[in-house]
């Protein structure tokens, strides 16, 4: 990678992704664009911005031509929560983005990346250990659009030679960029409730596991994918990532480790909780391992240390 451009740069995982990649490359090879300006401070205090709507398929290439990008990082998307309450919305953004985007990659010769999700999966799919090749039925729009989002790079890179690869990332935990309208963003509010409030009333039940990974072992899996030799990778378009599986309790338990008072209440949404049912409860991580050595590094019991610690000692 040398010069890279980057959707959704100012969300969840592109603004830590942004800071990342602009260490490791230079700021002025990381051009980072979003629909609205950097709200975290982490990513595009140096560097090029450009404010950018990916349903403007002109747009996306003009801005990758005019910065000869080699690489793009397609982040720009809906999350599963607000996908329910808008399908149609997220239909248009999550498919015609990506399209787009794919597109621009055609035509310049950009190698591709694009985050899949364990929203890949639904109800038929195994429950534990979910393979990375099994039963794809989700029953969200999210879900939905994600399937045909890793249906479609399959089909640019067997069509077109475009490079694409991707991860199915799990609920990501981070205290720099707060994720907004996902099913799994009950855990980060929670350390954020703990600190604050010593209290949290969750919206997802008591023995609803997921999957989960804390935001350094994310942004170090998208670097290390991207810088595989390409004749390494079978299952490009998506690999399983995950760094461990908890529900609320279990959450909860790990933060009264250093908090010991706190409290946890439940008030379920019926919306998010099927959402949650439906996904698996942890998957098989052996494809990613296999082929491009993924090696995540936070235990829950080392993530919550460091999420306590992080919050507690206030932005800055
Ligand atoms: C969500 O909850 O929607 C996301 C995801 C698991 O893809 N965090």
């Amino acid at each position: 990678m040398k010069t890279i451009m980057i959707t959704g740069a100012s969300g969840q995982i592109g603004s830590e992704l942004t800071a990342r990649l602009r260490q490791l490359y230079g700021a002025q090879h990381v051009i980072a664009t979003d629909i609205m300006p950097d709200r975290s401070g982490v990513g595009q205090d140096e560097g090029p911005f450009e404010l950018l709507d990916v349903n403007d398929q002109r747009a996306i290439y003009d801005v990758a031509r005019h910065y000869k990008a080699d690489t793009i990082i397609h982040l720009a998307a809906l999350l599963s929560a607000t996908a329910e309450k808008s399908p149609l919305f997220a239909w248009h953004l999550n498919m015609g983005g990506l399209i787009n985007a794919l597109e621009t990659a055609k035509e310049l010769g950009c190698r591709f990346f694009t985050p899949s999700s364990i929203g890949v999966f639904g109800p038929a799919s195994p429950k534990d250990a979910t393979p990375q090749v099994t039963v794809q039925r989700p029953v969200t729009m999210y879900g939905i659009n994600k399937v045909a989002g890793e249906l479609l790079c399959d089909y640019y890179y067997a069509k077109f030679g475009v490079d694409t690869r991707g991860l199915r990332f799990p609920g990501l935990i981070s205290y720099l960029t707060p994720p907004g309208g996902g099913t799994t963003d009950y855990a980060v509010e929670m350390f954020f409730e703990a600190v604050r409030s010593g209290a949290y009333t969750s919206f997802i039940g008591p023995g609803t596991f997921m999957d989960m990974m804390y935001m350094p072992d994310a942004i170090d899996a998208i670097v290390t994918l991207m810088e595989t030799d390409s004749a390494q990778l079978v299952n490009r378009n998506a690999y399983n990532v995950s760094a461990m599986s908890f529900d609320p309790e279990l959450l909860a338990a790990e933060i009264r480790r250093t908090i010991p008072d706190f409290r946890l209440a439940y008030q379920v949404d019926p919306v998010r909780q099927q959402i949650a049912e439906s996904w698996p409860n942890q998957l098989d991580i052996s494809a990613a391992r296999e082929e491009w050595g993924f090696k995540p590094s936070f235990t829950l019991e080392r993530m919550a240390r460091d999420m306590l610690c992080h919050i507690a000692a206030g932005p800055g």
